[in-house]
């Protein structure tokens, strides 16, 4: 799981320099392969500074395959000690960029290849490497070619038996995928064991882990009765923090039974968590390998969002069980197969589990934050790409969560009945292939019985479509009309638009008690189109887009009155939510603008909300809070981030004093009791800090003391990180003491430590930049472990006006990181991109230093594929 903002200055493009190409990749260039290897037989002799990888491959040809075609086994920084065919030393062999090419004549051979590693100097954490004392794997996407030489290709499917033996003081713990069928003790201090994956799987998702682990262990009985063994490994001191992964695991599987029909296949469920992972977790068959801060939790270390996230990233894994190993892709321009579906599953469940409406606002506010940037941007690509030189960098918000909302709007169009049938079929006509996005269509058509061959253009269209929509009224007929039409921008690597199925949920409101008479499903695909509605004896107002039924951008004009109105009377809360932030929206970027806005409105809408005691708690928090910065930039056409911040600064400042009291009263009533993980006490939490935040943006003579006294008062992390955020932004006797104990309190604990610094980065303070700046001197922080890196570097691109400070002081620190780091991980180097090659979208002052900043990145020497890709991209 990954671990998850209209030009200007054109002119400046001509300007750019061209870093050196790397090598493309292009979807229609693939073929299916020479050779296929079914069995696979590894051994490991592990040791941390180096591990000896026997291999033993059972290679055939393809029936189709040209007879000359050699053996070609990818290699990624490997020397083959020995090679072996059929039993004999070989030596006609060659390395071409890095691969092992072998010239091999018959229609099968035994390939035998010895190779070493050494996983403590691997620092790109791809492949076999170590942390914390233990050594893991990351194979996908093209990890596996850094353990052995193999066809690293996912349509390669193998049944793998795996020996694994290292010593037993060090690495008393041996895990593999599939079950364990043999263990016992070696020479020397050494033990062993011996795994077999019964289920052909690709190599990258292959996983091994040897450490000193300990496990919550648990059980789940299928629903044809098979007992399966849970067990999630981490550091002896964590397990007490284990509970809540363990539940969502249990959940994960009881769901995929009922709403998929899906059964979990083998005896045996491994998780286990390590500090040092690039993403959030890797689905690896039966061994599911998680960052650990998608694992441990309690109330004391880890926020109500932390939870979730829990919750969601180990379904996603758990899910990827059938959507992603049993059927797995084809290639690499089908990751959104895997990840689309099972991003759109976990979703699904979080919602089951807790609120549809909030997990809806928050999803969608993922996709607006994360996405519609992506799609705007020079790194725009459509959920299925064309082309690409490095897999990692494909492995974005738009492949996974447009990827998901592609899914959803096939769901709303077919309906669940039709939608379950389809994915049935799926999974039944491809269990055990690597399969392509297209089968996935068909198999929906065929078992869902839909026409989606309109509806494929989203898999091969970058960019987010705009809908415009008028409605009219006449009232002699009683008829309303809807004039919908679509555009889609011509981005990317596709010159011609194409016409997208579009589906609108839409009710038309009375517009004196907001009633309706239902909602419609109205599918827009054509360029225009209209729609009537009869009986409409007055004007109604139109809610359109309800439930973000489509991932685009709604034009609609609709007035500030009309806004108002569906904020206090819509039926769907996410149309509520999504009125609220229009209104908003509309004012802030008016007021940015220069043109004469209306605040009393929406400060009469945001009282309601306010006196509206049937509304939920946690949805109040949601209705209530002002769109973020970064959104509000994407509304304009040229972003100026300190005007921006001053527009809704001053806003926020205005609704903290004018509703000063009724804040105050709601945070004493959300004062919470005993700790629970009820929706209820979280909607306490969540409107607790919402209330908080806004008493001291009134400025008021108490907030500090109000802040502080929450943080020292609290026994949960969500109260705690709430009251130190407030405090994050205030003068230094406030906020000192706080952080410094909370450092004093968590320095043992990395996950929390991250807080602390993610805290200090998102400080609106001007020394913001001075301090991140210190922060990376400090002794508990380190480039070598991602979660830190993101912690205090990734966390300060998000600061809507300290890195984007005039003086281009944000860029060049991040920029000078990246050099640094690239020559240590460039998968992880590789994402402080994007927010830099969103230059073109910024004044003309800001857009210049952004712009030098990746000039001086793309100057540099020896930068990786990786990085190279995303800097050329932004300065093309
Ligand atoms: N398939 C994983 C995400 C993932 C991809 C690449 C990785 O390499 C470092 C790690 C994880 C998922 O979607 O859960
Ligand atoms: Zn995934």
């Amino acid at each position: 799981m990954l671990d998850v903002q209209k030009t200007a200055n054109n002119e400046m493009a001509d300007a750019a320099p061209h870093p050196q190409e790397a090598r493309t990749i292009r979807r229609e260039d693939y073929r299916p392969p020479a050779w296929f290897v079914p069995e696979v037989h590894l051994d490991f002799q592990l040791g941390a500074e180096q591990t000896v990888v026997k291999s033993r491959l059972d290679v055939r040809r393809s029936k189709s395959a040209k007879y000359q075609e050699p053996l070609i086994l990818d290699g990624d920084d490997l020397l083959p000690v020995s090679v072996r065919v059929d039993g004999e030393s070989w030596t006609d062999w060659t390395l071409v960029e890095g691969a092992l090419h072998l010239p091999l004549t018959g229609a099968s051979h035994i390939v035998e290849i010895t190779v070493e590693i050494d996983p403590s100097t691997n620092t790109q954490l791809m492949g076999l490497y170590a942390s914390g004392g233990m050594l893991c794997t990351q194979c996908e996407a093209q990890g596996f070619r850094r353990i052995t030489f193999f066809p690293d290709r996912p349509d390669i499917l193998s049944r793998y038996t795996v020996r694994m033996e290292g010593s037993k003081a060090d690495y008393p713990v041996l895990l593999c995928n599939g079950d364990k069928t043999d263990a016992g003790d070696a020479d020397g201090g050494r033990h062993w064991a011996e795994w077999v994956d019964p289920w052909p799987k690709p190599s990258y998702l292959f996983a091994l882990v040897a450490g000193d682990l300990v496990a919550n262990n648990d059980s789940f009985t299928t629903r044809s009765g098979k007992e399966v063994e849970l067990n999630i490994w981490v550091r002896d001191g964590d397990l007490p923090r284990t509970g809540h992964a363990m539940k969502a695991l249990k959940d994960s599987m009881r769901w995929d039974e009922q709403v998929y029909g899906r059964e979990y296949d083998l005896q045996l469920f491994n998780i286990v968590a390590v500090s040092d992972f690039n993403m959030g977790a890797m689905e690896n068959k039966g061994l599911n390998i998680f960052n650990s801060r998608y694992i441990l939790a309690d109330p004391e270390v880890a926020t109500d969002a932390d939870f979730d996230g829990i919750e969601g990233v180990v379904a996603h894994e758990y899910f990827h069980n059938w959507s992603g190993n049993r059927v797995t892709c084809r290639d690499w321009f089908q990751l959104s197969l895997k990840e689309g579906f099972t991003v759109f599953r976990d979703q699904s469940f979080s919602a089951d589990m807790g609120s549809q409406a909030l997990k809806r606002i928050e999803d969608v506010r993922i996709l607006r934050a994360a996405q519609f940037p992506e799609d705007a941007g020079p790194l725009a690509h459509p959920i299925r790409p064309e082309s690409y030189q490095e897999i990692s960098n494909f492995y974005t918000a738009t492949v996974y969560n447009k990827g998901a909302e592609v899914i959803r709007m096939m769901h709303s169009l077919m309906g669940a009945d039709r939608f379950r049938k389809g994915t049935d079929l799926y999974f039944d006509r491809h269990d055990g292939e690597a399969a392509t996005c297209e089968d996935f269509v068909v198999a929906m058509e065929d078992g869902g019985d839909a026409d989606l061959r309109q509806f494929r253009s989203w898999y091969e269209t970058p960019g987010t479509p705009k809908v415009s929509a008028r409605l009219s009224h006449d009232p002699q007929s009683g008829t309303a009309t809807l004039n919908l039409s679509q555009q889609v921008a011509r981005t990317g690597e596709k010159p011609e638009p194409s016409q997208m199925v579009i589906p609108l949920r839409t009710a038309l409101l009375d517009p004196d008690s907001g009633e309706h008479e239902g909602e419609e499903l109205l599918v827009l695909d054509k360029p225009e189109q209209s729609f009537q509605f009869e009986g409409q004896t007055e004007h109604p107002i139109l809610s359109i887009n309800r439930g973000f039924s489509a991932p685009i951008i709604m034009e609609s004009s609709q007035t500030p009155e009309e806004l108002a109105f569906l904020s206090t009377h819509d039926d769907d809360p996410f149309a509520r939510f999504e009125a609220m932030q229009q209104l908003m929206t509309n004012y802030l970027t008016a007021r940015v603008t220069g043109t004469p806005a209306d605040r009393d409105i929406v400060l009469q809408a945001v009282g309601a909300a306010l006196s509206d005691e049937s509304i939920d708690r946690a949805f109040l928090a949601e209705l209530i809070l002002l769109p973020s910065e970064a959104f509000l930039g994407d509304q304009m056409v040229v972003v100026d981030p300190e005007a921006i911040h001053e527009a809704r600064e001053k806003l926020r400042g205005k609704i903290a004093v004018q509703f000063e009291r009724k804040f105050r009263r709601l945070y004493a009533q959300c004062t919470p009791g005993e700790f629970s993980l009820s929706a209820e006490a979280r909607a306490n939490r969540k409107l607790r800090n919402v209330c908080l935040a806004y008493i001291a943006g009134s400025q008021a003579d108490d907030a500090a003391a109000l802040a502080s006294d929450q943080f020292a008062d609290a026994d949960n992390m969500t109260a705690k990180q709430g009251a130190l955020s407030v405090l994050s932004h205030m003068e230094d006797k406030d906020r000192g003491w706080a952080f410094d104990d909370f450092y004093n309190t968590y320095r043992d604990n990395a996950l929390v430590l991250d807080k602390w610094f993610t805290l200090q980065s998102l400080s609106q303070r001007g020394d913001t930049v001075k301090r991140v700046k210190a922060l990376a001197g400090h002794p508990d922080f380190t480039m070598s472990n991602p979660n830190r890196v993101r912690a205090l570097y990734g966390s300060f691109t998000a600061n809507p006006v300290r890195f984007h400070d005039a003086s281009g002081e944000g860029y060049r620190l991040i920029a000078d990181m990246v050099i640094h780091l690239d020559a240590q991980n460039p998968q992880t180097a590789a994402r402080f991109i994007p927010p830099l090659g969103r230059w073109r979208r910024y004044e003309r002052g800001r857009a210049e230093l952004m712009r030098t900043a990746l000039e001086k990145i793309a100057a540099t020497p020896d930068l990786s594929k990786d990085v190279m890709e995303q800097v050329s991209k932004s300065l093309a």
